[in-house]
């Protein structure tokens, strides 16, 4: 070392280090201003930039930019000497000590919050820049307007769980009973009430169908060829033909057309497939998955007559797994019914693949377990009930010191995950639907379809 270097590294441990943090999203005159007063409070700014997963946890689902990219975007303010990433709570106090930082300094919408760093550094609240925001910069941006049909109890989780997404606003909603239509949009804050499919296509970008599943093929048809995309609820549709139509349509059309299967879409689901597809548990050798949801009798979901039963309602929960883990080439299915006035009111349902084997539970009419469980040939995963919206989940060994809990965001209704992947992929089309690929849909309407047609059904009084 010469006498310089000695000299700057001596002077370097008697700077004053500021530290701030954000997510820094559609970069402002606000957080410039911010980064500004900050760097004048000290010699030295670190700026911790939130990683997409941190927000994600802390329930900050709307960030538009990417972590690569708000970085990018703070270091060209110029203001930061140094930017690292914030991925966990509680990082602020680690951080701190770890950098020797002698003020922590963030906007004053947070006045008050941070006060326990005090017992680490000095905290400073900083003036926040009025009439600007990452929030008010995404709603100019495009947005895009949804409308629903179907005003059920699912479209009524809906409409909440997407005021957490950016990017979109529910314009209308359509029932071909119009009171009701009227009912929902007044009691949901919702600007039209349809008259018409068409009044409704006329009104939106795009469609979300919410109506009984019988009904999804005509729906979603009208609303693609009306040039809209669509985000359909499950199950799909209950012939594999249809299905292939829609997706046809949507190709020829470029519009997006996404299933609303809430688990692929949730955080614990989408680490649990990727987790496992790395071998955590070695070779996945059998999946079991039940669920099941005691219904009146008098339901239209037990209604012969309105494609009710066990298999159209549920089935497609434990499809999911089966399907996305053990692939597409079954071999065979069995479905064993319990049936009461013409529906199955259980169904147990027994896959053999080549070198594996699955089997799932469904039920309105008969209650058990709702849990989940994959076998491999180091270990098994459990997923307790409900499985299919989840936040946690166990790996589990012969050599018990080596199980672990693994936990997840599940926020709300959960509905918002799929949302946001719905308004992402309307935004930027080149994106892969790998969470929950056409050719998984197929296979699942295919299995559903083969049921229905009564293949290797086998009814039990
Ligand atoms: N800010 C500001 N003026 C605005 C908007 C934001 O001064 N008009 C400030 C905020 O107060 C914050 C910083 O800019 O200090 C970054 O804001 P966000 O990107 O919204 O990040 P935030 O969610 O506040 O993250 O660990 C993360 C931190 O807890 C804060």
């Amino acid at each position: 070392m010469n006498k310089d270097s000695i000299k700057a590294s001596s002077e370097n441990h008697h700077r004053r280090t500021v530290i701030t943090y954000g997510t820094f999203d559609v970069l402002h005159q606000g957080h410039i201003n911010l980064l500004r007063r900050a760097k004048e409070l000290g010699d030295w700014l670190i700026v911790g930039v939130t990683t997409d997963n941190f927000d994600l946890e802390r329930g900050k689902l709307n960030t538009r930019d990417s972590v690569m990219k708000r970085i990018q975007a703070v270091k060209d303010t110029g203001y930061a000497d140094e930017v690292i990433i914030e991925e966990y709570k509680g990082q602020k106090i680690d951080d701190i000590q770890k950098y020797n930082v002698d003020v922590f300094a963030i906007g004053s919408d947070w006045e008050g919050y941070f006060d326990y760093l005090k017992e680490y550094c000095e905290v400073v609240y900083l003036p926040r820049t009025q009439g600007i925001s990452s929030t008010m910069l995404r709603e100019e941006q495009i947005s895009i307007r949804i409308g629903i049909i179907g005003t059920g109890s699912i479209a009524r989780r809906f409409v909440p769980e997407s005021k957490f997404v950016s990017c979109n606003t529910i314009s209308s909603a359509f029932n071909p009973d119009h009171g009701e239509c009227e009912a929902f949009c007044s009691a949901n804050g919702i600007p039209s009430a349809a008259r018409s499919l068409d009044e409704l296509t006329g009104n939106c970008d795009a469609v979300y169908v919410a109506s009984p599943h019988y009904t999804h093929h005509e729906y979603v048809r009208a609303a693609l060829q009306a040039g809209k995309h669509v985000l359909c609820e499950t199950p799909f549709v209950l012939r594999l033909a249809e299905a292939e139509e829609l997706y046809s349509i949507a190709e020829a059309n470029h519009s997006t057309l996404m299933i609303a299967h809430k688990t692929a879409y949730c955080p614990a689901f989408r680490h649990l497939v990727t987790m496992l597809k790395s071998g955590v548990i070695g070779k996945i050798v059998d999946i079991n998955a039940s669920v099941t949801t005691l219904t009146d009798e008098k339901s239209s979901k037990l209604d012969h007559n309105q494609y009710g039963g066990s298999m159209n309602e549920n089935a497609c929960f434990p499809l999911l797994p089966i399907i996305k883990l053990l692939g597409n080439d079954v071999r065979n299915v069995n479905f064993y019914s319990i049936m009461k006035n013409d529906v199955d009111i259980y169904t147990k349902a027994v896959f053999r693949y080549d070198s594996a084997t699955a089997s799932f539970q469904v039920g309105l009419g008969a209650k058990t377990e709702g849990n989940m469980i994959i076998s491999g040939t180091k270990g098994y995963i459990y997923v307790p009930a409900p499985w299919w919206k989840t936040d946690y989940f166990e790996l589990r060994f012969e050599d018990q010191n080596l199980n672990r809990k693994c936990f997840y965001p599940f926020m709300g209704e959960g509905l918002r995950y799929e949302i946001r992947e719905f308004i992402s992929h309307i935004l930027n089309p080149e994106q892969n639907f790998y969470l929950l690929s056409k050719g998984e849909i197929l296979k699942m309407t295919e299995i559903q379809q083969d049921y229905i047609d009564g293949k290797t059904v086998y009814k039990l009084s």
